[in-house]
């Protein structure tokens, strides 16, 4: 007779399962809170006491760390040396094994854990039977995910076993369950201990979804989460209406709300491939939200937006009129959803705008490795203080114009260039080869509209040519880093044209 030692915290399924595997000759073992379900549900298990001679004991630390458990997992049944120490040992092969651990990642993920319940969520017998039946694939079937029961009695019924195909499949599931189980478990000692530096070490994700394909139709693509973050960002967004989301709607989304978590006030973003294209901020999120679109009223077709505040019905009324791949915001007003759902395949989406940004690293990729670095979360209050250095003082318009030029900036693709007032971006220049390109596009799309715009530079001018070139077009006021070894020429050309000129003495480079 075939067995199978079920093993489980999360139960779903597990009843049924247990009765197929009945009604198909296999006998069951199980561990105490398993086997009191199944009892309950009227299914005989036997206990691992009546196969070991040993209690579950240490509080349940040891219940299935035994010879004669592992033996009958991870004995070969091809080798005649296995057969014969199994015998002389009185151990019985075990042919199924159904195991998934302790809720690990639920238990700290809990606002309230303690240590000590963290430490005694950390499963080491579960695991150890896993591997021991993934190990021994030949011959055993070992099934973590409850996705997978259905499948396993299907081809017990059909067979009377599975196919080699299939246990080699479950078996390279567990390997990958129980990696990334370890890894929580290593993230977790890792911060408990305080060491920071090597915390991206043991990285894991978890699949949120597969993509229909990449930034291009012909490359496959899938969504990853990390398993713990809770924070506010596009892993967190919930989609409520329209269209799958694709690959780059979601690098687009995520790029906008990094920008609007630069601002309490209303705002609203407009993000074309990966670039802001018109940044908007009012008393209102329709005020915020008209002043983005005229911004550039071009781009944002195809854009993702993002707002901070609810959508109510006017702002959606003109947000209806434009074609958008997504709309973000905290919520949406009932009149508004019932408006915008009209359109069929546009993508809503709420995101909770009150949790706080965790300071969590972010990564890139090349080709064979990862990049991993801080975010570029500097606001100006936390950056060294801003100096002057023109003859001419900004006013308080220009400060309060740099300030929001700067913010949008940053997030801007070097080289980048932002000009704004203080309502609002007018050009942005981005992902040019050099910085006066990036300026001439910005004040090309400004044109006609800097009276009390500033230019934002994300990097230092390594010539005075982008201050003369703003200058000839009435850019009266520059924010910038400064450093490089011309700066007087550009500090020059400012004071000649009565320009205002602030070194912020921090870089922004986004690549
Ligand atoms: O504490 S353990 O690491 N020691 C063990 O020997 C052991 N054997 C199974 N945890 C162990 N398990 C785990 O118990 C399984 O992975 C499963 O999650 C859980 C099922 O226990 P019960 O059947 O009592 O609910």
């Amino acid at each position: 007779m075939k067995r199978a030692l079920i093993s489980v915290s999360d139960k779903n399924g597990i009843v049924e399962f247990a009765k197929a595997l009945i009604e198909n000759d296999i006998e069951i073992i199980s561990t105490g809170g398993t086997k009191k379900v199944l009892e309950e549900a009227g299914i005989h298990t036997k206990s691992i006491e009546e196969i070991t001679g040993f209690p579950e004991m240490l509080d349940g630390r040891v219940k299935t760390l035994h010879p004669l458990i592992h033996g009958g997992l991870l004995g070969r049944r091809d080798l005649a040396s296995h057969l014969e120490a199994m015998k002389e040992h009185n151990i019985q092969p075990i042919d199924y094994v159904c195991v998934n651990l302790y809720p690990f990642k639920e238990t700290i993920m809990k606002a309230d854990v303690t240590t000590a319940e963290a430490i005694e969520n950390i499963d080491i017998g579960g695991p150890s039977m896993l591997r021991s039946a993934a190990k021994n694939y030949a011959a055993v079937t070992v099934v973590v995910d409850p996705l997978d029961y259905p499948v396993v009695i299907e081809e017990i019924q059909k067979e009377g076993e599975t196919t080699l195909k299939t246990r080699e499949k479950l078996a390279a599931k567990v390997f990958r369950h129980t990696a990334s189980y370890d890894a929580l478990i290593a993230g977790f000692l890792t911060n408990l201990v305080g060491e920071t530096e090597p915390e991206k070490v043991t990285l894991t994700y978890d699949r949120q979804q597969g993509l229909r394909y990449g930034e291009n139709s012909h490359q496959e693509a899938s969504f990853y989460k990390e398993p713990l973050t809770v924070d506010f960002s596009i892993t967190n967004a919930k989609q409520i209406h329209g269209k799958e989301l694709s690959y780059n709607n979601i690098k687009d989304a995520d790029a906008a709300i990094r920008i609007a978590r630069e601002f309490s006030e209303p705002v609203t973003v407009a993000v074309k491939h990966m670039n802001p294209c018109g940044v908007g901020i009012g008393a209102t999120v329709f005020e915020a939200f008209q002043r983005a679109y005229e911004a550039d009223s071009v781009s944002i077709f195809g854009g993702i937006i993002v707002l901070n505040r609810e959508v109510d019905l006017v702002t959606a009324e003109k947000l209806h009129g434009i074609f958008l791949e997504i709309i973000l915001a905290p919520s949406f007003s009932e009149e508004a959803l019932a408006l915008l759902t009209k359109k069929k395949n546009l993508r809503l989406m709420t995101l909770n705008f009150d949790q706080a940004a965790v300071k969590g690293k972010e990564m890139t990729s090349v080709l064979g490795g990862l990049l991993i670095q801080d975010q570029d979360l500097l606001s100006p209050t936390e950056t060294p203080k801003w100096q002057v250095v023109t003859e001419r003082q900004p006013t308080k318009e220009e400060l309060k114009a740099m300030e929001f030029a700067w913010k949008v900036m940053k997030h801007v693709k070097s080289n980048g260039i932002v000009i704004a007032n203080d309502q609002h971006t007018l050009g942005i220049g981005a992902g040019q080869m050099n910085r006066v390109g990036s300026v001439k596009i910005a004040l090309e799309q400004a044109a006609g509209q800097l009276d009390g715009a500033v230019l934002a530079s994300d990097a230092f001018f390594p010539m005075s040519d982008s201050v003369e070139y703003a200058a000839s077009q009435g850019i009266k006021a520059i924010i910038q880093p400064g450093g490089s070894i011309k700066d007087q020429e550009s500090i020059d050309a400012a004071n000649e044209s009565g320009m205002t000129m602030i070194f912020t003495k921090t870089r922004h480079f986004r690549h």
